[in-house]
């Protein structure tokens, strides 16, 4: 029950001849590599499309608190603890960003998580996985946190300007991210025979959903052709991914441990790894509401913003009186 519904056309890019002069002006605004801002007119389906995607990251940096706050308390150490916390801490702060940068398109906050409540918006399909012991934890920080950089440092190209602009913080703190899971890992295939195992097992589990965060194949994305003509994206799925195989295989094998993809291999030719593409039946069905904690981190969402009600209104009283008595004076 988590299907999407901010839709946006995906039927291809229009060409200039079939574009209004209004619509002209803007795509040239855009291939000028110009910023477009909030009052400045846009398309519609850019508009639609950029509340689909600014929305969607919006919701994966709020549900994605959850497989990692489930293990602040059982973090091993207290310095792990302290990091850990500021990490999950920090995810919040990026879900404020991106739901302000949406909001100055038209669309409100409480809108936006009514429609993640509803199921009738997405969230990324990798928090939709377990995080079932502490080595799963490193793996997230080094390839989500890793995947999701990966994806983001383009992203602070992107033509408008307060997602643009949004994403410059964000990146920079998603690296400090990374660096905390890569150390947790290091700790434990530096470890133990246990530890290690560990280790493997939380990057068996984890390699092909974080593989899946791109989106899917660029000859099954239907967005891309058009994001990318109104430089939403700068890069397609696919070059993202192929980037992201390319940096994590050097750290595997600093680490020790072992691809999971049993045909991955350098290729001198085209300067790149060759890997095999995650089980995309297996991506769709998460999408569709099937993963295994799809239910499981909706209900903890939901169940969070009911249990806030009282804060929210307690916030609102405040505000109405303070207004009142500022009125009166
Ligand atoms: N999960 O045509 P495309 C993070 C959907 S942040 C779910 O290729 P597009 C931080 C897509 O919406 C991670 N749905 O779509 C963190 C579309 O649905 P529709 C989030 C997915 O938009 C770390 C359909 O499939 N990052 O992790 C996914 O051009 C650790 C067709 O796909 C962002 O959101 C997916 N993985 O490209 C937090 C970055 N992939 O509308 C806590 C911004 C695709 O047809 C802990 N977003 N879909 O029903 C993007 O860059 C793009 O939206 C893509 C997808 C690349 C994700």
């Amino acid at each position: 029950m988590y299907a999407q519904m901010v839709k946006t056309a995906g039927t291809g890019v229009k060409k200039p001849s079939e574009m209004t002069a209004q619509e002209r002006d803007f795509q040239a605004k855009i291939d000028r590599n110009e910023k477009i801002e909030p009052k400045d007119w846009m398309p519609d389906d850019y508009r639609a499309t950029l509340i689909r995607q600014i929305g969607q990251h919006a919701h994966s940096e709020i549900v994605g608190q959850l497989p990692e706050g489930n293990w602040i308390t059982r973090a091993p150490t207290l310095e792990r603890k302290a990091i850990l916390l500021a990490k999950v801490q920090d995810e919040a702060g990026h879900g404020l960003y991106l739901y302000s940068a949406c909001e100055t398109l038209g669309v409100s906050r409480d809108e936006l998580l009514d429609m993640l409540h509803q199921g009738k918006m997405k969230y990324s399909s990798i928090f939709n996985y377990p995080t079932l012991n502490w080595a799963d934890i490193g793996a997230v920080g080094w390839l989500v946190d890793g995947a999701a950089i990966m994806n983001q440092v383009q992203l602070q190209k992107t033509s408008y300007g307060p997602y643009a602009r949004a994403m410059v913080r964000i990146c920079k703190e998603e690296s400090f991210h990374q660096r905390q899971g890569y150390s947790i890992m290091m700790k434990m295939a530096t470890g133990s025979k246990a530890q290690q195992a560990m280790a493997q097992d939380a990057l068996n589990r984890l390699w092909f959903p974080s593989l899946m965060m791109f989106g899917p194949p660029d000859k099954d994305s239907v967005h891309s052709a058009q994001s990318m003509a109104w430089r939403i994206k700068i890069n397609t799925n696919d070059e993202l991914r192929q980037r992201f195989v390319d940096q994590t295989m050097p750290q595997m094998e600093y680490l020790g441990l072992t691809c999971p993809d049993p045909s991955v291999k350098w290729n001198e030719d085209k300067g790149g790894y060759d890997y095999t593409d995650p089980d995309w039946d297996e991506f769709f069905a998460v999408l569709r509401g099937n993963g295994p904690c799809n239910t499981e981190r909706m209900a903890a969402r939901v169940d969070a913003w009911d249990n806030g009600a009282w804060v929210r209104d307690g916030l609102m009283a405040h505000a109405n009186k303070k207004a009142a008595r500022v009125a009166a004076e």
